[in-house]
Order: C-alpha cells, then structure tokens, then sequence
C-alpha cells in the first residue's frame, strides 16, 4: 500500500501479539448508565448492520464467536465491550441503516451509539466499516461527518474483499481513499479486509497495537 506509513515485520508481530492475548467479553450496554467503566484506551467498529463488524472483531481476535455474527441484519442493539489483553477495549456498536427497513438511517440509529462516539474520553478510533460490494453510502458519509464534527479519530475499513474480482476491489478502494482525503478526522489509509480469507486482518492488528497500552511483562 503505497499510502501507509510501512508497516514493519516488528509491527505485524506486535499486533500478533496483542491480540494474540486473552480477550474478555466485559459489558453488553443499552444505555449510558451500563456502559463498561472507561478502564482503558478503546477502538470501536461502527458500520451498517450486516456489514460484518462482528466478523471482523472475531476476525482479529482469532475466536470464532466472540462476537455474535448474525444472518439476520438489525439484530444487535447494544454496544459490546471486550477487554483485549488489559491493553485495549474492543467495542462492537450497533449497525446502522439496515435493508430490512429502508427508511432507517442515521436518524434511527440508536441515540446511544451516537452519544457514545462524541462524548467518550476513552475512545481513541472509530473504525468506520463499508462492505467493498456496496462502497460508501449516504449513511457512511453522515457518520463520518459527525465524527470529524466531534474530532473523534476514524479509519475506513473495507470488508468482504473476498467476494470482489480484483478491479473491482481496486475500484472501491480508490472511491474509499478519495473519501477520505475529504474529512479532517479520517485516518489517511484505508483498509482492504477479509474475515473469511484473512486478508487485511494482520495489517489491522498492527495498526490497533499502535494504540494500545505497552505491554506488561507478568511476572510467571
Ligand atoms: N464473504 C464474506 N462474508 C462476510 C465477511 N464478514 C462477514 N460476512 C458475512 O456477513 C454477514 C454479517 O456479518 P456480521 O459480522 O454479523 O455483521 P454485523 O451486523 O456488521 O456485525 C454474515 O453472514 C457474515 O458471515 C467477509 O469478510 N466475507
Ligand atoms: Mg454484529
């Protein structure tokens, strides 16, 4: 990727590494009162339901059913905390703007989910998802709007790069990056992922361990 900063081989193992590490399921939230303590530095995965973040979280953490992964879109209305390592909070939000129910948008996505991404001081990046086969919707965009808003860090994430033929993978990344190159919040790399091949998933945990908390050496 001629547009990251190159990611070295000690990186890669470093992101092995942490995630690598014990991963704890912490709280499943549905309102500002029973979210999970701010404990430690957190990355969230936002996108449109059915996009595949739970896929991706599991994904990353090497666990099939960490997070639960649905064939039924809309399912999760709750924020889900994982404790990755004593090192980083994993949080999977609700989706937002499902098939199912076409006049659903940002407006109805969960007011919670919102209040989450502007006001938590823990938060250090939104990991902003869009499937390769749809590209970035009017939905995506109001997210990414509102984040820049709230200066809250984001990075484009790409999923299901699988089911794309190479151009077309080519095609939707360019769209991705010129995105991008528009908001003041965004992460200028964008993030070609497979869950179910692997592809991008050792890349992004290199990229996650850089914000994570140093590793501590336990004494045995
Ligand atoms: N082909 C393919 N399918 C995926 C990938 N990631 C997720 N899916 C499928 O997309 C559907 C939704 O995934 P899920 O993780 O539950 O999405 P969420 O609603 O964003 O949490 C499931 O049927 C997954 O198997 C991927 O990388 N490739
Ligand atoms: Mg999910």
């Amino acid at each position: 990727m001629p547009d990251i900063d190159a990611l070295t081989e000690a990186d890669i193992e470093a992101g092995r590494l942490l995630f690598a590490g014990e991963c704890t399921f912490l709280a499943a939230s549905n309102s500002m009162q029973n979210l999970a303590p701010m404990a430690r530095d957190e990355v969230a995965f936002a996108g449109r339901s059915n996009v595949g973040k739970s896929s991706l979280v599991n994904a990353l953490t090497g666990r099939k059913t960490l997070a639960r992964t649905s064939q039924t879109p809309g399912r999760t209305r709750q924020l889900i905390f994982f404790n990755l390592a004593d090192r980083l909070d994993l949080v999977d939000l609700p989706g937002y703007g499902y098939a199912s129910a076409p006049k659903t948008d940002i407006e109805a996505w969960s007011k919670l989910t919102r209040k989450f991404l502007v006001g938590r001081q823990t938060l250090q990046r939104v990991m902003v998802l869009v499937d390769s086969r749809r590209g970035i919707g009017k939905a995506d965009k109001l997210i990414m709007d509102m984040l820049d808003d709230s200066a809250v860090s984001w990075a484009l994430v790409l999923t299901k790069v699988d089911k794309l033929k190479a151009p077309d993978v080519a095609k939707v990344y360019a769209q991705a990056q010129a995105e991008t190159k528009k908001h003041v919040a965004a992460f200028p790399h964008v993030f070609l992922t497979s869950s179910h091949d692997g592809r991008g998933v050792a890349e992004l945990r290199a990229h996650l361990s850089r914000l994570a908390a140093p590793r501590i050496e336990r004494k045995k």
